[in-house]
């Protein structure tokens, strides 16, 4: 009969994601692998003595921390110090710009967030065989997952007068006033019942927007879609290649977080996304 591919899934270090070492021993487990899992928390020569002991085909780590160099590297290291031979695959939050680096390392394979479980899987299967990797599949193509419309914002050169402007022909009052000093602008926002806005915004020492009025005069100026997780879009998004101005979140009005992108990404429109508070507490 031939004998079952063994597996040790690792979670070294102090990173406490587990999902994902736990979603990949199922998996694995679910293609017929007996797997190991060390458990959160799991220190790299445990790792590397556990999979000596259980004679595991494949070492899988997962590693959600940003240390997968230090790590991997640690790892290789232990393997030789027990002069032990054991092809290491590696996933988790893995910027596809370190994957060459942990290959030179002696890693065989790495998987980014949302890789296809079959090519997990396929992957081990080929590693325990000796066979040749299967070909790694196109990434998937990063977009913006919008879960709902934010806000329009109309840029304004007499914030008072635009107010009193649009409260009388809304026939409702402003819902919230703002300074916002890292944006150096000052907000208002009128609110919805869908749970939408209409923000008023206008310059506080913002160049940008002072040059905006003078070549438009009041105007629209953006539009803003909420998003879970900014950092992480915001990544993916530079790795496609989409123009950014803001390559990470910064403090926004109503304790959000926000990032604008490049007009060039929208059609010429200026587009930010906003993480609702609620969302990064
Ligand atoms: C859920 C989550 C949490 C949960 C974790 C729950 C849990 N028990 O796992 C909680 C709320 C606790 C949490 C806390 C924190 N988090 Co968090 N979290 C996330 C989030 C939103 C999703 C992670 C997840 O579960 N994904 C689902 C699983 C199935 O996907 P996955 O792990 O990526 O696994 C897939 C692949 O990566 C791969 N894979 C993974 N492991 C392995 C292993 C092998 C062997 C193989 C082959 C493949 C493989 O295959 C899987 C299937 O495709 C991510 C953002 C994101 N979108 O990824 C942030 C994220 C990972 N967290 C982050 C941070 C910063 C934190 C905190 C430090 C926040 C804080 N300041 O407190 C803490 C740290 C907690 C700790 N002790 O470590 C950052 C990490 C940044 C970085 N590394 O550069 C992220 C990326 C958010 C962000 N954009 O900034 N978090």
């Amino acid at each position: 009969m031939e004998s079952r591919i063994r597996v040790l899934v690792g979670k070294p270090g102090l990173d406490g994601h587990d999902r994902g070492a736990r979603v990949i021993a199922a998996a694995l487990r679910d293609a017929g692998m007996e797997v190991v899992y060390t458990g959160l928390r799991a220190s790299v020569p445990a790792i590397a003595a556990a999979a000596v002991q259980e004679d595991v085909d494949v070492i899988g780590l997962s590693i959600l921390s940003g240390a997968h160099e230090s790590i991997c590297q640690r790892l290789v290291e232990e393997l030789k110090l027990r002069q032990a031979v054991i092809p290491i695959v590696v996933g988790g939050i893995i910027p596809a710009a370190d994957t060459e680096a942990l290959k030179a390392l002696g890693v065989a394979a790495v998987f980014g967030p949302e890789s296809p479980l079959a090519a997990v899987v396929e992957t081990v299967r080929a590693l325990a065989s000796g066979g040749p990797l299967p070909e790694p599949a196109p990434a998937p193509r990063a977009h913006v997952p919008a879960t709902r419309l934010d806000h329009t914002a109309i840029c304004v050169r007499d914030m008072a007068a635009s107010i009193a402007l649009i409260e009388d022909i809304l026939g409702q009052k402003v819902a919230h006033r703002e300074s916002v000093a890292t944006q150096k602008v000052d907000a208002a926002f009128f609110d919805f019942p869908n749970g939408a806005s209409l923000e008023l915004v206008s310059p506080a020492g913002n160049a940008g927007l002072e040059k905006f009025l003078e070549k438009r005069g009041d105007a629209l100026h953006h539009l803003a879609l909420r998003v879970k997780d900014l950092d992480d879009v915001l990544q993916r998004l530079e790795a496609r290649g989409v123009p950014l101005i803001d390559k990470t979140g910064r403090p926004g009005a109503r304790g959000h977080r926000v990032a604008f992108l490049h007009p060039k990404a929208f059609g010429g429109t200026l587009l930010e996304l906003v993480e609702a508070q609620e969302e990064h507490q």
